[in-house]
Parts: structure tokens; C-alpha cells; sequence
């Protein structure tokens, strides 16, 4: 029977470019879109910009904007760049939307009708200078626990205790810098800690996405068992689901002044653009995908693709919203892990943090990053590693040197010999493609969402096809007088061959497959009724060139292009940690021009050396205090151990960028950048840090 299936992807928040990180989520469930639809089945795929909260409020305030303007001009990088990688919703969305506030209102109000909502007060910190509370993560001061400066108002980077935020020590705000005060508010709470509810998720926890398929994986599963603890036992607690103003949101109806929560309404977004989607096409019966009652009836799906971070949010508040206020709940969560570069965590300074824009610009083929993400996509939550090496060669072992090889050593003789037209092919050649199309073992691995099982069987058939061809050697067959008919043969069969393994390969690459069909002169390749060859006498477009090879070099400009702070662009030594490692590396030719008013982002001052000291465990950094005529010195760590004496430092002026976003490193904050010129190979003395003539004072700003 043809599926009816309702797929998400999670929603980007609105206030930050979309990363390789985030396209592992993205490609896996669009490879799924894609093959599903292939299979015949009906798939409805949206997604949206998750666009509240006091992150996007504050960031459009900086940059001087209306959070409005700002969410739409990020509307638009986002949508750009996941087009940019085939990835193709049918609608992208905004959780800034009308149908968001009327669902997010409707499940309120039937949450509230069943008794599932409470007020009342609680105490959280206040900024008195910026006049507004504030949210655990702008709160910052030292861990309760183990007393490390410049921690979080949830937890300790560096020993790991939770605690709240009213237990830090010397507390302050990181919005204004002044000293948060308790102060009480009422707010909203989704009751979760109801009997109903911890029965409900227990129940849908254990459930199946579809007969044999269960909703959650195990490592999920397991999860929630923790969560929600033993049968009997209650471990829910309450979800505050209202925020004070100002907040950028939806006013809860009937309580002016509070807001719902982001976390609230962004999963909301999923209907919301599903909504919008399906009154601009008119012919979706999108309650059938939403309504409980309608929903199990119409034996819809309803599937969520997420990151494993996100797994709380979506396994315990979503579906307990859905099933007590009326809609259908998940049929299934399809969670992914994190991604590493070369086995290490993104890091801007490495380069490795490593924008879907930047992977664009530089003229990488997204469709290679696709190859190289189904190919480590085991449908598990384990994270996954980017390893550039292996991504260039397996791209061109695979994509080059197995799949277009198979056209680019048949395709010229049917054009040259044959104009063009295909003869009968050899069926002996093609029973393996159609043992698989009937075994359907690929089409079982991407089903389980198991790409790399998929790409595997897929490459095993190349090698065949390819293994084909060398045994009949078109090459010689078209320099012996007699053999055109096995000639035209052989290639007819090859390309037939060639053709199939565009079909299985086209979730994962739909631009190439889309490259074939023109190529071969045939319909939308799909995956669905009998297999059958191309048929005799067809005639197929000039082969043109269909993939390159990924060289080292274009890999290296995109880490180039990645690389933080301005180390790459200026003959300034980094002066910040693992950025130091780079300095050998980074170009001493000119940068590209830049207006005065870019110039004048960068806020330089004049710092005084306060202290100066070896960093524990660091080979190349000092921590350095800076003063700059604020009330506190600020911590940086500056990688020019291999040119200073501490105790020769302190005392001394130098120049610092007061403006760098602080930079969480192993040893503790960095909270800004001291500028030295040095030569890009190390020569002429190594590191000069910068000093002001004499008179310059702390804190002066320089222009
Ligand atoms: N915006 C967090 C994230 O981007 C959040 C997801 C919302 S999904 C409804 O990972
Ligand atoms: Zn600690």
C-alpha cells in the first residue's frame, strides 16, 4: 500500500548561518523525501526558521535591526543554502507566522481545558540596567562547585556540574555587565508532572513508527526510560513554558506582558508551514496528517528528523502537547548525532567550522557532500566524522572512478558508431541489477535510513558494470573490423547498467540523476513497477562531462575561506589559541579591500599588560590581562609564548580588538585579541606584539 507521509526537518533558529553540522540532519531526511517519492509514496516535506526568543531579540538589536527585518534577511541565507544542497521542502516557513499563533493557541487553550496548565511565581535574575530577566545561558559568573570564572548560568564548562543560575557566584549579566537581582514572576507551566502524562509518553514511547519499525532508537528509547523513570514512579517535572517581556514572540492570549516560550511554539512550526503549504496548493487534506481521529483513519505518518541535542524537547514536551490538546502525535523520530571534522570538534580557528555558504562559494559540489554524508549515515545517533581525506577519495574512487567512468568509456562509440542509438543488450550482463531491483536490498537499506548499507550494495553493482566492461573491451571491439554488432552491444548494456545506478544513487545525488535522464534522453528516473532495459533503436543525447574530481586545494581555500578572526586576512599573528597554530599558514599577501565602515566594526583600544603568565599545559599561549579602562580586566590568551617572557610583559601597552565575540577555550574564556605583526613562515624574530607611542592610556580607541 502507498504511504501518506508527513516529514520535518528541525528548524534552524533564526540568528546564525547554517553550518555542515546542521546539513547532516538536513540531507539525511532529504535522501529519504527523495527516495520515498521514488517508491511511489505521497511525502508532504516542510520546514521553517525557528524565529523567538531573547537570542534573536538581542541580535537584531545589536545589529540594529527589528527582529523582523532581521529574521527575514536570515530567512533568505537559510532557504539559499539548503537549496544550494538539493535539499528540497516544500515549503520553508516561519515560526513568525499567523498559522504558528493560532495552533500555538489552540493547543494552549485545549491544554488548558484539561487542567494541564498552572501559574505561579517563581524567582529568576534581573538585569536592573538592561531591565529585563534574563535567561540562564546571559548569566555568567563562577561555578558553585569548583569556583571556574566565566561560567554559564547552567553549567560548568569546566567541571560539568548543573546547577541554577541563582547558585553562581558573583553573578553578572552578560547582556550589560551590571549585577542580576532576584526577582519573583508569575509563570506558565505545561504540567507534565500529571499522572497522564508519564502514563501517555511511557505508551508512546514503546510504540511503532509502522508494523516491525519502532518509533524511536534504541540509544532514545533508553532515554526516555530514564526520564521518565520506573512505572509508579513520577520524574516529570513541570515545563515553564511562559517568558516575561520583552521578549520577541507570541503573547500568551488572556496574560499580557508574558510570552510563550520559543521551545513552545517553534515544533508548532511544523504544522504551521505544513498549513501554509497546504492552503497555497489546495489539495492537501492536511487534517488528515494532524488530527488525531482523521490521522488514524487516513494512516498518515508523521515522521520528525532532529539532532540528538534536541531529543528532550521532542520526545517528552511535543508529543504530550499534540496527544492532550487533540493531534496526532510522531509516528517516528529520526535522530542524528553530531558532526566532527577530522575527528575533532568544529573549530572556527581550524577552519573547520565550515559554513554551507562557504562550501558554495568555493564551488565544492554540494552533491559531493551528500555522497560523502549517505555514505556514513548508518541510521543510528552516533556522531558523524568529516574526514577531508577520505571525503576527496571516496568521491573520486567512488562517484568518478566507478559511476561516470562506466559513461564516459561507452557513451562516445554509440555516438560516433551508432548516431547515437542504443541496440539490444546482453541479459546475462544485467541479472544482477535486476536480481537487486527485485531483492530490493538497497531499497531496504535507505527505508531504514542505512545510506552507507545502500551506497555499498550500490558500489558493489558499479564494480560489476565496470568489471563488464573490462571483460569486453568496447576500446578493441571498435578497432576490429566485424564486431559492431557486439560493440553496440556492450555499450547498449553498459549504459542500461549505468542508468540503474543513477536511479539507485539519485536520492542521494539528484542533480547528477537529473544530469543522466538528459544525458540518456528518458523520463524522471523512478523506482517502482517492472524493471526494463532501455529499449533498442532509443536514441541518447552527446555524452557530456558529468562529475569532477575533488582536488586537495579546493579543500584547503574552503578551510582557508572558514578560517576565524582576522588571522588569514592580516599580517597580524593570531593571538588567540589554536588560531596560533595556523599562523604559519596564514597568507601575508594584501587582503581584499574593505569599505571604512567594515573597518570601523572592529573596536581596537589601547590595553595595558596587567599580568601576563604561562598557561598551564599550553605551548604556545600566555594569559594575559588586559586593561582597557573597564571595571574588570579581561582574560585573553594570546599565542605568543615562543617570542615573550612573561614577567618582560607586564606594565607594557599594546593593542588589543575589544569587540571579538569571547571565545570558550580549554583553559578558560578569551575575551578578546591582542595584535603582533610576524611574517607568515615565522622569519625576521618570530611574534612583535604592537605598543602605542608614549601618552596613548588604557581603554583609548584607535582609528
Ligand atoms: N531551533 C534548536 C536547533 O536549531 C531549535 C530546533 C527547533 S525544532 C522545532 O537545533
Ligand atoms: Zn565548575
Amino acid at each position: 500500500m502507498l504511504r501518506k507521509i508527513f516529514v520535518t526537518n528541525a528548524l534552524p533558529y533564526a540568528n546564525g548561518d547554517i553550518h555542515l553540522g546542521h546539513l547532516v540532519g538536513y540531507i539525511q531526511a532529504d535522501i529519504w523525501v527523495r527516495f520515498q517519492r521514488m517508491r511511489g509514496n505521497t511525502v508532504h516535506y516542510v520546514c521553517a526558521d525557528d524565529t523567538h526568543g531573547t537570542p534573536v531579540m538581542l541580535r537584531a538589536e545589536k545589529e540594529g535591526l527589528t527582529p523582523e527585518a532581521l529574521i527575514a534577511r536570515v530567512h533568505g541565507e537559510h532557504l539559499r543554502d539548503f537549496t544550494g544542497f538539493g535539499i528540497a521542502f516544500d515549503h520553508y516557513y516561519t515560526t513568525h507566522s499567523e498559522e504558528t499563533r493560532r495552533y500555538a493557541e489552540d493547543i494552549y487553550a485545549k491544554l488548558r481545558a484539561k487542567g494541564l496548565i498552572e501559574e505561579r511565581a517563581i524567582e529568576q535574575f534581573y538585569d536592573p540596567a538592561k531591565e529585563m530577566f534574563l535567561p540562564d545561558r546571559f548569566i555568567k559568573g563562577e561555578c558553585p562547585k569548583c569556583g571556574a570564572a566565566d561560567q554559564y548560568g547552567d553549567n560548568c564548562e569546566s567541571c560539568g556540574a548543573a546547577y541554577a543560575p541563582t547558585e553562581l557566584k558573583n553573578p553578572r549579566s552578560a547582556i550589560s555587565g551590571a549585577i542580576p537581582v532576584p526577582r519573583e514572576s508569575e509563570h506558565y507551566f505545561f504540567r507534565l508532572s500529571d499522572k497522564r502524562a508519564a502514563a501517555f509518553l511511557r505508551e508512546w514511547t514503546g510504540g511503532e513508527a509502522r508494523p516491525g519499525v519502532r518509533r524511536l532508537p534504541p540509544e532514545a528509547a533508553n532515554k526516555m526510560r530514564e526520564w521518565l523513570g520506573e512505572e509508579g514512579e513520577n520524574k516529570l517535572s513541570d515545563w515553564d513554558i511562559s517568558r516575561d517581556a520583552p521578549y520577541f514572540g507570541f503573547e500568551i492570549p488572556g496574560a499580557p506582558g508574558k510570552y510563550f516560550y520559543v521551545w513552545l511554539d517553534a515544533p508548532v512550526g511544523y504544522l504551521a508551514s505544513f498549513r501554509h503549504l497546504a492552503d497555497t496548493r489546495g489539495n492537501i487534506q492536511v487534517e488528515d496528517y494532524i488530527d488525531a481521529g482523521k490521522a488514524a483513519a487516513a494512516g498518515t505518518e508523521m515522521l520528525h528528523f532532529i539532532g540528538k541535542d534536541i531529543l528532550y524537547f521532542h520526545a517528552l514536551f511535543w508529543p504530550a502537547m499534540l496527544e492532550f490538546a487533540g493531534y496526532r502525535t510522531p509516528s517516528q523520530l529520526c535522530v542524528n548525532g553530531f558532526l566532527t571534522v577530522n575527528g575533532m570538534k568544529m573549530s572556527k580557528s581550524r577552519g573547520t567550522f565550515i559554513t554551507a555558504r562557504s562550501w558554495l562559494d568555493q564551488k565544492l559540489d554540494p552533491e559531493t557532500l551528500r555522497y560523502y554524508f549517505a555514505g556514513k549515515s548508518n541510521g543510528s545517533m552516533e556522531d558523524v566524522d568529516l574526514n577531508l581525506d577520505d571525503l576527496i577519495a571516496r568521491v573520486n574512487a567512488d562517484l568518478v572512478g566507478k559511476f561516470v567512468n562506466i559513461a564516459s568509456r561507452c557513451a562516445g562509440f554509440i555516438g560516433k558508431r551508432f548516431d547515437g542509438r542504443l541496440g539490444e543488450i546482453d541479459p546475462a550482463a544485467t541479472e544482477a541489477f535486476t536480481a537487486a531491483w527485485a531483492a530490493d536490498e538497497i531499497a531496504a537499506a535507505f527505508e531504514a535510513r542505512e545510506y552507507s548499507r545502500a551506497l555499498r550494495e550500490i558500489m558493489r553493482l558499479a564494480d560489476l558494470a565496470n568489471q563488464y566492461i573490462n571483460d569486453h573491451k568496447p576500446w578493441e571491439l571498435a578497432r576490429q573490423p566485424g564486431k559492431d554488432a557486439e560493440l553496440l552491444r556492450v555499450c547498449s548494456t553498459a549504459l542500461t547498467l549505468f542508468r540503474d545506478l543513477a536511479r539507485y544513487l539519485k536520492p542521494v545525488l539528484p542533480a547528477l540523476a537529473a544530469q543522466v535522464e538528459a544525458f540518456l534522453a528518458i523520463a524522471p528516473l523512478d523506482w517502482h513497477g517492472p524493471w526494463q532495459a532501455l529499449p533498442a533503436g532509443h536514441r541518447i543525447e552527446p555524452y557530456r562531462h558529468l562529475a569532477a574530481r575533488i582536488e586537495r586545494a579546493q579543500i584547503d581555500a574552503l578551510l582557508e575561506a572558514n578560517r576565524g578572526s582576522l588571522a588569514p586576512a592580516s599580517a597580524a599573528a593570531p593571538a588567540t589559541a589554536d588560531i596560533a597554530d595556523d599562523a604559519a599558514t596564514a597568507a601575508a599577501a594584501a587582503a581584499p579591500t574593505i569599505s571604512i565602515d567594515d573597518f570601523a566594526k572592529v573596536d581596537l583600544r589601547v590595553a595595558r599588560i596587567v599580568e601576563a603568565r604561562h598557561v598551564e599545559g599550553a605551548g604556545k599561549l600566555l594569559r594575559l590581562l588586559l586593561d582597557i579602562g573597564e571595571e574588570k580586566p579581561r582574560q585573553v590568551f594570546a599565542g605568543i609564548k615562543s617570542a615573550y617572557n612573561p614577567e618582560t610583559l607586564a606594565g607594557r601597552l599594546t593593542v588589543m580588538v575589544a569587540n571579538l565575540a569571547p571565545r570558550k577555550m580549554k583553559f578558560g574564556l578569551s575575551e578578546g585579541m591582542v595584535l603582533a605583526a610576524s611574517d607568515p613562515d615565522g622569519k625576521n624574530g618570530g611574534i612583535h606584539l604592537l605598543s602605542p607611542d608614549s601618552g596613548a592610556m588604557p581603554g583609548m580607541k584607535i582609528k
